[in-house]
């Protein structure tokens, strides 16, 4: 339900239920977490990218499954995400390198609150990002009630959770909600162009910069400040940051290792 391809520096992995619009079942979260948990244990892993096969990326979870826990006659959906997908988004945002995730398609449900877990989120023009949930009497989950909010308000994430209105990629850009929208045919080219050059920058201050950032959308200023201190010494202490500035003054390009 997964492939997962390792390049020069980077890892891509793709969603592989086609038929079903990559849903998600047992088997498919079970290998997109192995997938994941081999790009964190292979310290040569610069980056991710994140995409779905055929022409969805994601229509969240698989409403067929025969899981009893979704089925059953009073399901614990919330032992669901206990179990799937709250550890997926954990990891996504713990991981030290950059996840891009290359939205190929519509992306539903949980399956667009999965994307807007990554780092940064690029979506072909004709992907359109859909808040299913409320259509099947259900609340946005996988963060969704998180993303909508911090990225787009109160006013605009109530509208699209109540609505479930397929939001165009060009709206989401241009909203905020994910970085940019490309065309469809430049969408592999710009994740993988983006994802080698990630693969050849400083990891470690990648995965320092990721905590700041996720950091910052709880903190007031002067706590903020306090987590800069805090991880601006520890990126001061990698050899990375010596390649850095003895790159710069020697005027040539930095030769970074990731620590
Ligand atoms: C599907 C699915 C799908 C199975 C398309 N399942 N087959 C939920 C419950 C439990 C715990 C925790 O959290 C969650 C989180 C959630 O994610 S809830 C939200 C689940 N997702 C949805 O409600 C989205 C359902 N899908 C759709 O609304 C449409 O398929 C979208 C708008 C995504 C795409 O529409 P179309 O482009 O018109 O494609 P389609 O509907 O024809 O789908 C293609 C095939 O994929 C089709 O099968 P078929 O055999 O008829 O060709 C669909 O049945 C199947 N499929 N989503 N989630």
């Amino acid at each position: 339900p997964v492939i997962h391809e390792r390049r020069d520096g980077y890892a891509v992995i793709t969603l592989n239920r086609p038929e079903r619009l990559n849903a998600f079942n047992e088997a498919q979260h079970l290998a997109l977490r192995a997938a994941l948990e081999a790009c964190e244990a292979d310290r040569d892993c610069g980056a991710i990218v994140l995409t779905g096969a055929g022409r969805g990326f994601c229509a969240g979870q698989d409403l067929s499954d025969r899981d009893p826990t979704i089925l059953g006659e009073s399901p614990d959906l919330g032992m669901t995400l206990e179990t799937y997908y709250n550890p997926l988004v954990r990891k996504l945002r713990a991981l030290e390198m950059p996840v891009i995730c290359a939205v190929n398609g519509v992306a539903a449900g949980a399956g667009a609150n999965i994307a807007l877990a990554c780092d940064v989120v690029l979506a072909a023009k004709s992907a359109k990002f859909i808040q299913a949930f409320s259509k099947i009497g259900l609340i946005p989950d996988a963060g969704g009630t998180y993303w909508l909010t911090k990225h787009l308000g109160e006013a605009r994430a109530k509208a699209l959770a109540l609505t479930a209105h397929p939001l165009s990629a060009e709206d989401a850009a241009q909203w905020g909600l994910i970085w940019k929208a490309v065309d469809d045919d430049r969408l592999k080219e710009e994740a993988t162009a983006l994802a080698e050059s990630f693969a050849k920058g400083p990891t470690r201050a990648y995965a320092l910069t990721k905590q700041a950032i996720q950091a910052a959308t709880m903190n007031d200023l002067d706590a903020q400040l306090e987590v800069e201190r805090s991880l601006q010494r520890e990126a001061g202490w990698s050899d990375d940051y010596k390649e850095g500035v003895a790159a710069f003054l020697q005027k040539r390009p930095a030769d970074f290792k990731g620590r």
